[in-house]
């Protein structure tokens, strides 16, 4: 049986373009028919007035574009959680700030949100002259205004993102972490607690380090995971399944938002896959749900031409953070042997290389033709760079068999240049 107070779903909390309107619309038509998806949380970076001017109220337009949101989400059985991101300039001791705060809640409270949450992530970790006199920790502040907002709300759930989000920023050691001890004891224990694994963007999850945390924040905390998340490396993209998290987790948290990709049509199956792994009792099996939710992702390509084949191609180049399908991994091990031994022992190896090339194009070939135009924006960066250093080999393979002369390099356009790259070949080498 699936726990329904469990919350899992999407946060759209990325850096980056919010996702459109008509999107998040099919994400809730997606999440409304998918087992194991209860909730969608409202967390865009760089949506003004969640961060930047969290002060000033919605103006009226946009107001009435987060209502229809609101009102669609939960028409579709699902929660809507807004979050508002403060920290950045709050004076946590401030009147004024304290009103701005309640001001901004009671207006989106009027467009139908029941849902709160506040976020302290990615801001500066020191209290300002001013709260220093007030509050006698970064913690204490904290914990008293996300406490105060909770009291004024009651009707409402809050949810709480802390600056220390992970075991990392803990200097590995939770347990003697002040910040986390301090919240721990002071944040009120109906508010939730975010967190998101060992690292930002963790490979693995192990049961023992939630329980670890669960000891000193005293309750399960909400995974924000951002294992398919790409805002910090644009031309890395997540396709992938659900995975690195056993099942037994879910009994050390009280929910999972996945932070997915900023590219909306890349998403699906990573968040199909969240949905089911909701949904599994005793056995999770990340390499078959994709391959079932891939068979179904296949209709949004806006061309029926395309084959499961060159769907799962996609999946499996374009994986998860440190990880590649299978098929990924024995392309790139073909490449590999090929560049590394003469041609009459690259047998096998060849035929790999050249079955993925082939694939690799026509796929290419059928998404320009695609009536998703949105969708194929989003798969533009990375697939284009696949197949040209895909050219690329092909063409030194031609070389190496023609055993004719230099290999010339077949790029008609420079690559790869820019003060960028002139910087990261001072900082890392060549
Ligand atoms: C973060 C940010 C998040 C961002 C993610 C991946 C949290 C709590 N905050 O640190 O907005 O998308 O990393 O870059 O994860």
């Amino acid at each position: 049986m699936i726990d329904n107070n469990f919350i899992c779903g999407t946060l759209e909390g990325f850096y980056g373009r919010p996702w459109q309107t008509d999107q998040r619309l099919q994400l809730f038509q997606w999440m409304k028919e998918w087992d194991g998806m209860n909730t969608y949380m409202y967390a865009p970076k760089d949506d003004l007035f969640h961060r930047s001017k969290w002060r000033e109220l919605y103006p009226d337009l946009l107001f009435s574009e987060l209502r229809d949101l609101i009102k669609s989400c939960n028409s579709s059985n699902l929660n809507f959680i807004y979050a508002i991101a403060p920290g950045l300039d709050i004076a946590y001791s401030s009147d004024s700030d304290w009103e701005n705060l309640k001001n901004k809640i009671k207006q989106v409270e009027q467009a139908g949100c029941k849902q709160f949450a506040i976020l302290f992530d990615d801001i500066p970790s020191k209290l300002s002259s001013q709260d220093e006199l007030v509050f006698s920790s970064f913690a204490h502040a904290h914990a008293e205004i996300t406490n105060k907002l909770y009291t004024q709300f009651p009707e409402s759930k809050l949810l709480f993102c802390p600056t220390v989000y992970c075991g990392q920023m803990a200097d590995y050691d939770v347990r003697g972490n002040q910040y986390l001890n301090e919240l721990g004891e002071n944040l009120n224990s109906n508010i939730g607690f975010f967190w998101t694994g060992p690292e930002v963007v963790s490979k693995n999850i192990s049961v023992e380090s939630i329980q670890e945390l669960r000891r000193v924040i005293k309750r399960k905390p909400i995974l924000w995971d951002n294992l398919h998340a790409n805002d910090y490396d644009i031309r890395q993209i997540f396709l992938g399944p659900y995975l690195g998290r056993p099942l037994e987790l879910k009994n050390e948290l009280s929910g999972i938002l996945s932070n997915p990709n900023c590219q909306f049509w890349a998403n699906y199956t990573p968040l199909k896959t969240l949905g089911m792994y909701n949904s599994a009792i005793d056995q999770w099996d990340p390499s078959q749900s994709f391959l079932d939710s891939s068979k179904e992702w296949i209709q949004y390509f806006g061309n029926n031409e395309i084959t499961d084949a060159e769907i799962q191609l996609l999946g499996d180049c374009f994986y998860a953070p440190g990880r590649m399908g299978e098929y990924g991994y024995q392309i790139v091990k073909s490449i590999q042997w090929i560049l590394n031994h003469p041609p009459e022992e690259w047998d096998g190896h060849l035929t790999t290389f050249k079955s993925f090339e082939k694939l690799l194009n026509s796929l290419c070939t059928k998404l320009m033709a695609t009536t998703n135009r949105d969708l194929l924006y989003d798969f533009y960066l990375p697939l284009w760079e696949l197949r040209e250093e895909t050219e690329y080999v092909s063409k030194w393979i031609e070389w190496k068999q023609s055993g004719i002369g230099e290999f010339v390099s077949p790029e008609l356009v420079p690559r790869r240049q820019g003060i960028l790259y002139d910087i990261q070949k001072i900082v890392h080498g060549e």
